[in-house]
């Protein structure tokens, strides 16, 4: 089944120099294709719109707060299951719970400070899609 993902690599994993490691994985994985990418700094708005559903939460203010310290790097990965594929790369959400070998395993510090954002189902990744990147056809 080929579908497409959101990734956002997260200001931590721009900052430490992460870019070409995190974006490595993903290009080496047989199969997917990196079809759009960008380097931007995200607005309040899109952040709303991104992480609304985790709103009233106590994370989200410090995760807004962190998503807007420093540019994102976004791109859009198709290939064969890459939703589940790109989520299992990454690792669980909390870096001490996620696996060495996961990029989250491997370079994450805190739960907020995780690196990558990866889509978590066909309908959040149509959302998103559609959030950062209007023109995709
Ligand atoms: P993401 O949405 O960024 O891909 O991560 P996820 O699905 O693994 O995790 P989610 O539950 O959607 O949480 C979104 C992001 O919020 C931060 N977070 N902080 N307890 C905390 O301090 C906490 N919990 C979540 C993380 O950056 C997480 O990726
Ligand atoms: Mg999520």
């Amino acid at each position: 089944m080929t579908q497409r993902t959101l990734v956002l690599l997260k200001p931590d994993a721009v900052r430490r120099g992460l870019i070409g490691e995190v974006i490595g994985r993903i290009e080496r994985k047989a199969g997917w294709t990196i079809s759009a990418l960008e380097l931007r700094s995200l607005d309040q708005d899109t952040l709303e719109a991104h992480y609304g559903e985790h709103k009233g939460k106590p994370f989200y203010e410090p995760l807004v707060a962190f998503m807007s310290s420093g540019p994102i790097v976004a791109l859009v990965v198709e290939g064969e299951r890459v939703i589940e594929g790109v989520r299992q790369l990454a690792g669980p959400t909390d870096p001490i719970a996620a696996a060495p070998g996961s990029i989250r395993g491997d370079f994450g510090t805190i739960v907020r400070e995780n690196l990558i954002h990866a889509s978590d189902s066909e309908e959040s990744a149509e959302r998103e899609l559609k959030l950062f990147f209007p023109g995709l056809v």
